[in-house]
């Protein structure tokens, strides 16, 4: 089992403060939707997306404050999809991280609406940083990956196929739009806060293309399902250790990897142990 690097708690601890400074504290007459999202958010993700922009941005010579912003927005997207996708019309979910999901807590009115004030907020604090310039590919680069031509549309196909019947092409579809998007899109605005170079920037999302095509074999094995379709657990594992080698070339021209390099490996193996904290 591959855990983080003790190194990484300070990032870590400095994330669970910047996301809980910025979800709203829970007022008088709105108490209940602000408990909701900080329910949706602060309650022990792995964090991986916001990690990935910070160690990027890191990577890259930018520091750790210009990314906290871009990072945080990711993560309150992913909160918000995770909320969406426990709901009863979607995948009807009791649990999530090891507690009740948003709906059976807060109800499904107040989930649906903690979801969108999520994705409504991470945009919003995308716009409160200085550099327009960021602000504005930071927009494009984060609404098209989450949006129809991403992970919403790896949800949509999700839902209209059935999953007894799928090939592989598809499935591997919906894992780069559902899952894949926002993985590359997290390291991708890590290039962009440390104001990368065109190149930089091409090896990153290829690199996060990658790790987010890894990181959902590894979750398919995890849960039994999708890849498991097609081939046994071993050689899932095979095939994702192939893709974090491909990733891991994307990484060869940066010095100072070593970070990035030792979260793919945490990403590549996960167990059961590690896999839903
Ligand atoms: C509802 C718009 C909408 C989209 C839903 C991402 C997604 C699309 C659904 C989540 C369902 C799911 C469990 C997908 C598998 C991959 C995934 C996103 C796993 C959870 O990510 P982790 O392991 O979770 O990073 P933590 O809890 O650590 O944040």
């Amino acid at each position: 089992m591959a855990n983080l690097d003790p190194h990484f708690q300070g990032q870590l601890s400095r994330l669970e403060q910047a996301l809980d400074q910025f979800l709203p504290k829970p007022s008088q007459h709105l108490a209940q939707i602000h408990e909701a999202m900080r329910y949706a958010v602060l309650n022990g993700g792995k964090r991986i997306r916001p990690l990935l922009t910070l160690v990027v941005c890191e990577m890259l010579g930018g520091n750790e404050d210009e990314a906290m912003i871009p990072a945080c927005a990711i993560e309150l997207i992913h909160s918000y999809s995770l909320v969406h996708d426990d709901l009863p019309c979607l995948d009807n979910d009791e649990f999530r991280r090891g507690q009740l999901t948003c709906h059976k807590k807060f109800g499904e009115a107040i989930a649906l609406l903690a979801g969108d004030g999520l994705l409504t907020l991470a945009f919003h604090l995308i716009s409160t940083l200085k550099d327009s310039s960021k602000v504005h590919r930071l927009l494009k680069e984060i609404s098209e990956a989450v949006g129809t031509f991403g992970m919403v549309g790896g949800q949509v196909m999700d839902i209209s196929i059935d999953k007894t019947d799928v090939d592989l092409p598809t499935l591997d579809a919906i894992h780069i739009h559902k899952t894949g998007q926002l993985i590359k899109t997290s390291c991708l605005a890590g290039a962009i806060s440390a104001g990368a170079n065109a190149e930089e920037e091409a090896r990153i999302s290829k690199f996060g293309e990658y790790l987010g095509f890894a990181f959902q074999i590894i979750d398919d094995i995890l849960d039994g399902d999708g890849y498991l379709r097609f081939m046994s657990a071993h050689e899932a594992r095979a095939k994702a250790r192939e893709v974090i080698a491909q990733a891991k070339k994307e990484l060869k021209s940066f010095e100072n990897n070593s970070d990035l390099i030792q979260m793919t490996d945490f990403i590549l193996n996960r167990s059961e142990d590690n896999a839903r904290r």
